[in-house]
């Protein structure tokens, strides 16, 4: 498609897949007003990851670890889905065997409709306690919490965390299992809004590609595994998605009209 930031070859190879896999990062809810982690004014350029997202820190430091998770729980409910978590809805529905594995903990896939979500990293609308692993879920009404101390839990004053993955904790094993296993069956593999910095997450797309899959990221800015990859579209997810979509969809029904 001329002047589109992709090429003919992704639109034909999405329009023909039968089986994709996504995984997504901090970027493609930065349309959404979410600060990702490592662009200049980041969430990250305040604090260092290492200052918060472990458990050292939070042990240190739990209600500055849970008042930073509080804030982003309260800037991830605020914001809505954009445009580009909107085109993914729109393709798992015309692709058989589709996942989305993401990165990000703000729940924004799952409020666009997005069906098959591997959350790699857990989401902040969950949370428990870490002595006796009560869960407590969001609650809309929730009480104002007692910003001065640490959120404890009411069954036996543990103190209560958020349910996602720190640095130096394992992932989910059945989150990883179906994150490698989708990545080895894929013919298409889109990385979007993501660094690639972190693993296991950023093992996928180069999973996919070893195993023969037509790799491609969509980005502001190269990611880190760019070079290992089939093509790097630059443009915000939030506009080039319903693009590519939108064409490979077209792309797909002109080829049932001729096989027709
Ligand atoms: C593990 C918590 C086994 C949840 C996160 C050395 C020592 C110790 C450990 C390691 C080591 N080397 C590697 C490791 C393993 C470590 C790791 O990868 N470290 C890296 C940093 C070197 N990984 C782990 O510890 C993992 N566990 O491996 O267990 C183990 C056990 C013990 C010891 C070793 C291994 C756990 C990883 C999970 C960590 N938790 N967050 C939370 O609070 O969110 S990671 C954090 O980074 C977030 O979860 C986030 O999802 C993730 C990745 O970041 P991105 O999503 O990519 O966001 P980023 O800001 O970086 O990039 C945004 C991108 O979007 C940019 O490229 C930008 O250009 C682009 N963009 C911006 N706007 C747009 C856009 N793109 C498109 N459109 C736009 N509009
Ligand atoms: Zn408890």
């Amino acid at each position: 498609m001329q002047g589109e930031p992709f090429s003919d070859e992704l639109t034909k190879r999405l329009a023909r897949a039968r089986s994709v896999v996504v995984l997504t990062g901090a970027g493609i809810s930065a349309e959404s007003g979410i600060a990702t982690f490592r662009d200049a004014g980041g969430i990250w350029s305040k604090f260092r990851p290492e200052e918060l997202a472990n458990v050292e820190a939070f042990l240190a430091n739990p209600d500055l670890v849970q008042g930073w998770y509080r804030e982003r729980k309260r800037i991830a409910s605020e914001a809505q889905p954009n445009p580009g978590h909107e085109a993914l809805v729109t393709l798992e529905a015309e692709i058989e065997d589709f996942t989305l594995i993401t990165q990000n903990v703000d729940n924004l896939h799952r409020r666009a409709g997005s069906r098959n979500v591997v959350e790699l990293h857990g989401n902040i609308a969950r949370s428990y306690c870490i002595d006796c692993n009560a869960s407590y879920e969001e609650q809309g009404e929730q009480s104002e919490p007692d910003l001065n101390a640490a959120a404890r839990c009411e069954d036996c004053g543990g103190l209560i965390r958020p349910d996602v993955v720190w640095f130096g904790e394992l992932l989910p094993a059945d989150a990883i299992e179906q994150a490698f296993q989708a990545a080895r069956r894929a013919s298409v593999c889109l990385s979007i809004g993501t660094s690639a910095v972190v693993y296991p997450a950023a093992d996928v797309p180069l999973a996919a590609r070893t195993n023969g899959a037509y790799v491609a990221e969509i980005n502001v800015e190269p990611s880190a595994i760019a070079a290992m990859l089939n093509e790097t579209v630059l443009g915000r997810s939030g506009k080039v998605l319903p693009c590519l979509v939108d064409a490979a969809l077209q792309a797909r029904q002109s080829m049932n009209q001729q096989a027709s």
